[in-house]
């Protein structure tokens, strides 16, 4: 079936010290030629096998002699070639009609790249794979009037004027890179021009490519690339090394962006911002995504991985940088509780599904499967567990290790470990586990405080359930956080992290005269799950009284996550909880001290993450138990809403902390206000409507009135598409609303969608915000009871599967999560992957996850 295995690893037979690359750029007609300086590493090796995929074959030289070669599965083979020779292939591609959007295609008017994973394959025979490292040079001719700016890796070193009004340019990175961090792009574009000096004095230009007419959205991306060089210097001594760093913005990408060499290109969702067309999230995401990025330099590029098993070597380490980063520039506390969300609504149900796997995978059909949260965020968490287990100065030297050790090569995550032991002369030979087992740890807690000996006694056992890849699970070393917090609030408040190694352990704390309690995992300090139930008073305490914020706000989710069971096993339950009754009592009074930790207190756990704490789910009754007691607080603490919103306006708007802390709280109030069926909340919500100057509290209106299903969303919604229906990022968010409307139309809804003028299943950005948002939010629609929701999503899958399989294997993710619903919804999920698995022209993008998940 085609599986690649890490155990099969060898190191390449041939390598490549320079690459040479022609590109006469032409839009159905590219015509592309490679010149490679090859040498032979392994002397038993006569023949050359290259990878190639969807090319044509115009010629090959061997030393300048023209060669026959043979086609294989995976591309072509020289046989008998020399010790060390030139070879010079010319190819033919079409990148207009290429929407895998892998290798070279259009976005909008401009030709432009992407090689990551195995991408370099389309675009010329060659050894596709990390470790091959090669000094490029880059020429591109092409149209002038089209094509004003000619872009590649590193620094520009010649260009001219061609004929028939083309031009060219000559590009030389000086680092040796892999193929899959090669890059081109050639159209028209606005720039935006600045400098950074860095810590040695350096003067590095940076510019930044947008379309036409943006050039006011760009400055936030610019301002943000400023801080993230920064940060490198300050936090970890990297400084950039080449005169230019250029940053590109398209429209048309799979991902979030991709870190080629001095060149990076950028979906423009994450380049993009201004006050009256992105909201909040999306300039964090932007500062997170342009740092991630720009981190990769280092941790990716000067320092790459061996092979793609490895890849979490780079993405988890720099996801890792990114929320330092983050953290660093805004609240540290809110950064980490969004982080721990997605862990718990994501990652968990990636473990506990058919697409189970390690953070270095051991097996892998389709690499383009394995950018997963678990490569990415789990590799996060893993990272911070080291740094957690060797502090702050512990982890910088073993970083710097790393970095001296490693610098120019192509390593393994192993290699990264050990730079981290080294430094530190610690043992990591048990934590290494964490590389190579899959699945989410249970912590089961047993805690008591005996007043007699005043004394704290815990307990901790550490469980893994087998998961789909592996069936045998040992003990993890867990890094667990703990606080000891007193009933009453008064000392001693005690925290530290314990090692906790074994299946089993136990541990006593002294000198404990009051009553208390003990927080566990604080901060989410491993990647696991509790076990764990203290009495109500107990997370009352904690929600009180403990230090960190954090661990707060986990205390009251899961205060929440148990009103919400209970009311998910009884029928139409009328009267809020008294422990509710006090901790929002208690929360509303302090909401002005810390608004955006407050408002993360006051929302309700997501239905994705209530169902990771359950074996089994009852969909419908869970879904309604949430409704009813977003009700019942809406209704109990109307005044309060009411009062704290008006009290939360700002003035005019910037992205700045104080502002945003206040949005985030404004948009939770109201939340609970449209869940008020009164003609004053719908007036106080029309109004937030009409006052708004920006599109976070615009977008906070209609998603309030979307949740409730408020017919007032309609008419906000056409006024909304009046005023934006030519700005492609906004009509993602209308796109977006439309389709997560949990309501008994969804499908007709959703037909409408795709027949909107401005929809395109060539538009990855438009699939997801219709189809995504469908798929993984709609809850209700999506898992309709007749099947109806599964059968739309597979129709759509069988035609995006043809056009763009990497999307397409995406949006199946919440199809083959299926373990945890009734048998009935399982079998009409069945159904359908049987219909994908039978289709005879599926993507292995699509087979893999079909035939595990069957
Ligand atoms: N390293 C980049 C990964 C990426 C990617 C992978 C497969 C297909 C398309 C892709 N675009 C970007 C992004 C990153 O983690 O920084
Ligand atoms: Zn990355």
């Amino acid at each position: 079936s085609g599986t690649m295995k890490l155990s099969d690893y060898t190191p390449s037979a041939f390598s490549i010290s320079d690459l040479y690359l022609e590109f006469d750029l032409q839009d159905k007609e590219t015509r592309v030629t490679a010149v490679s300086q090859i040498r032979k590493l392994d002397n038993s090796c006569t023949d050359l096998d290259l990878d190639g995929k969807q090319l044509t074959l115009k010629a090959v030289w061997v030393n300048g002699i023209e060669t026959t070669v043979t086609h294989t599965e995976q591309g072509i083979r020289l046989t008998d070639v020399p010790d060390q020779f030139e070879l010079k292939i010319e190819t033919l591609i079409d990148p207009v009609n290429n929407h895998a959007l892998e290798g070279l295609y259009k976005s909008g008017g401009a030709f432009c790249t992407q090689c990551e994973a195995q991408g370099f394959r389309r675009i010329t025979y060659f050894l596709d794979r990390p470790d091959v490292m090669a000094k490029y040079r880059v020429k591109l001719i092409a149209d002038k009037q089209a094509n004003p700016y000619l872009l590649a890796n590193g620094n520009l070193i010649d260009k001219g004027e061609a004929e028939q009004g083309r031009h060219w340019a000559l590009w030389e990175d000086p680092f040796p890179k892999p193929c899959y961090l090669f890059a081109l792009v050639a159209g028209d574009f606005d720039k935006l021009d600045d400098t950074f000096t860095t810590c040695s004095g350096k003067q590095v230009k940076l510019q930044l490519f947008v379309d036409k007419g943006n050039v006011s959205r760009g400055r936030h991306a610019l301002d943000s690339l400023k801080k993230a060089m920064a940060w490198d210097e300050q936090k970890y001594g990297l400084e950039y090394d080449l005169d230019i760093y250029m940053v590109v913005a398209v429209d048309f990408f799979n991902m979030g962006a991709m870190e080629n060499k001095g060149l990076n290109i950028f979906n423009s969702k994450y380049v993009l911002a201004d006050a009256a067309s992105a909201t909040d999230q999306d300039y964090f995401n932007i500062e997170s995504v342009i740092a991630h990025e720009y981190f990769h330099n280092w941790t990716g590029n000067r320092i790459t991985c061996r092979d793609w098993f490895q890849l979490s070597l780079k993405e988890g380490l720099t996801v890792f940088r990114d929320q330092q980063f983050s953290a660093d520039m805004a609240s540290a506390a809110i950064v980490r509780i969004n982080q721990v969300k997605i862990m718990r609504e994501h990652q968990f149900a990636e473990d506990s599904g058919p697409m189970a796997h390690p953070i270095r995978p051991s097996e892998v059909m389709e690499m383009n499967n394995f950018y997963s949260v678990t490569v990415y965020d789990k590799g996060a968490e893993v990272i911070r567990m080291l740094h957690t287990l060797l502090g702050e100065s512990g982890f910088r030297r073993g970083m710097d290790c790393y970095i001296e050790r490693h610098d120019g090569q192509a390593v393994t995550c192993d290699d990264f470990v050990q730079a981290m032991e080294d430094a530190n002369q610690k043992d990591l030979s048990l934590f290494r586990r964490w590389y190579s087992q899959s699945g989410t740890p249970v912590i089961s807690v047993n805690c008591q405080w005996h007043q007699s000996q005043q004394q704290l006694r815990l307990e901790l056992t550490q469980n893994t359930a087998p998961t789909a890849d592996q069936s045998i699970k040992q003990p993890l070393h867990i890094p667990v956080g703990i606080e000891i917090v007193t009933l009453s609030g008064g000392e001693p408040k005690i925290s530290e992290v314990l090692s906790l190694t074994e299946q089993k352990q136990t541990y006593v704390f002294e000198n404990i005269p009051s009553p208390s309690t003990v927080a566990v995992l604080t901060g989410f300090s491993a990647p696991a799950k509790l076990n764990y139930q203290p009495a109500e008073a107990e997370l009352m305490a904690v929600i009180l009284h403990a230090s960190d914020a954090v661990t707060r706000w986990d205390a009251s989710q899961q205060l929440i996550s148990e009103a919400i069971f209970k009311f998910s096993q009884r029928d139409n339950e009328k009267e809020l909880p008294e422990s509710l009754k006090r901790l929002f009592q208690g929360l509303l009074g302090q909401a002005h001290t810390e608004p955006a930790l407050i408002a993360e207190m006051l929302e309700l756990p997501s239905f994705e993450t209530l169902s990771q704490q359950q074996e089994k789910i009852d969909l419908d009754a869970l879904l309604k138990a949430r409704k009813q007691l977003k009700a019942l607080l809406a209704v109990n603490f109307a005044e309060h809403w009411r009062a704290l919103f008006e009290k939360l306006s700002n003035s005019a708007y910037s992205y700045e902390q104080t502002q945003v802390e206040r949005r985030r709280l404004s948009g939770v109030c109201l939340s609970y206000l449209a869940c008020l069926d009164s003609d004053e909340s719908l007036e106080l919500l029309q109004q937030a409507y009409e006052k708004s100057d920006n599109m976070t509290d615009t977008l906070a209106v209609l998603k309030a009135c979307q949740a409730e299903n408020l017919p007032l969303f309609d008419s906000l919604m056409q006024d909304f598409e009046q005023k934006w229906h030519d700005d492609s990022l906004v009509m993602d968010k209308w796109f977006a609303l439309h389709a997560g409307r949990q309501h008994p139309q969804s499908l007709s809804n959703l037909q409408l969608l795709m027949a909107h003028s401005r929809y395109s299943i060539n538009n990855p950005n438009r699939v997801r915000s219709v189809m995504g948002t469908f798929a993984f939010y709609n809850t209700e629609g999506f898992h309709r009871r007749d099947g109806s929701g599964y059968k739309f999503l597979t129709d759509y899958l069988l035609e995006l599967d043809s056009v763009n399989p990497q999307v397409a294997a995406r949006l199946i993710t919440p199809m083959i999560q299926y373990a945890k619903l009734d048998e009935h919804r399982q079998h009409q999920i069945r159904l359908q992957l049987l219909r994908l698995f039978e289709h005879k022209t599926l993507s292995r993008d699509l087979y893999e996850k079909v035939q595990k998940a069957l």
